[in-house]
């Protein structure tokens, strides 16, 4: 499954102020479906390390019309929101899944929103707000701590009232997480998937990545991280992920399609088929 991501907002990390006019929104999502995208992610937020919150009304009056706009055009719409209002609003919009980056933490409204609504529920491994979560990456075992952490997430949820087969959980790369951090949840999500539910892995063009292709001039630029998000999703796709969350589409489509090549056996029809 490949959700794209389109952020409309003046200052996510790597596509801050690209998408703010509700028209060129738009136009970038109908494109990330051509692309072949399953879901397309609207967020009005940005969570990039550092960020201030934007309002209630300003969240909603960037994602409301572009959701009910695509939505209309027939596409699978998620809202990426931490606030059971906003979350309200974008179903009533059209969309059709909620993912939340606290995972029900930052609005105690948000978990019995979602059960009233009835949609599906990414849950995202997540300690607090982006002005301070650099202080949160402090974990004896990160993959043992974010596996609690996320069990305790999914049982709030199905406590207050959200079915547990609507259910997605992901380690929420980044955020209250050093590369390292990052690294070792990607090596140990079968940990993760014992959980029982589908994971959600975004890792695309995210710091971790800049790191690890740095130069001579200091991190990989952010539009220079793509192939290396790429090779992340065909491991991931190979390892049983359920999901990634993306700013390319057709790529990650393309490694997804040769890691499940890879992983089958194909039927030998006779020698005129070699
Ligand atoms: N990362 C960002 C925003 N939303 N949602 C989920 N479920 N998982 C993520 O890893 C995630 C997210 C931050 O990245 P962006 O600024 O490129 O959207």
């Amino acid at each position: 499954m490949v959700m794209g991501i389109l952020n409309v907002t003046p200052d996510s990390f790597s596509d801050g102020g690209e998408f703010l006019d509700v028209d060129v929104a738009v136009a970038h999502g109908l494109a990330l479906f051509g692309e072949g995208a399953d879901l397309v992610d609207v967020g009005g937020e940005s969570t990039r390390p550092g960020a201030q919150r934007a309002s209630v009304d300003t969240e909603l009056a960037r994602v409301v019309p572009v959701i009910r706009r695509l939505s209309a055009a027939g596409m699978s719409i998620s809202v990426d929101t931490m606030r059971a209002e906003v979350a309200v609003a974008a179903v009533a919009a059209g969309a059709v899944l909620v993912n939340d980056v606290s995972g029900g933490l930052a609005d105690p409204g948000m978990l019995p929103a979602v059960a009233d609504l009835g949609v599906d529920y990414v849950a995202m491994h997540w300690r607090g707000h982006s002005d301070h979560m650099a202080d949160l990456a402090a974990y004896q075992d990160v993959v043992a701590e974010v596996t609690t952490e996320l069990a305790a997430r999914l049982s709030a949820a199905v406590d207050a009232g959200v079915d547990a087969n609507r259910v997605i959980l992901d380690p929420g790369l980044g955020f209250a997480k050093n590369a390292e951090h990052n690294w070792a949840l990607l090596r140990g999500l079968e940990r993760l998937a014992a959980l029982g539910r589908p994971l959600l892995v975004g890792a695309s063009r995210k710091r971790f990545l800049g790191e690890l292709l740095a130069g001579p001039d200091g991190p990989r630029p952010v539009r220079e991280r793509d192939d290396a998000g790429m090779a992340i999703t065909a491991l991931l796709a190979a390892s049983g992920v359920w999901g990634v969350r993306t700013h390319t589409v057709r790529p990650q489509l393309d490694a997804i399609a040769v890691a499940a090549r890879m992983s089958t056996q194909a039927t030998w029809a006779g020698p005129a088929d070699r």
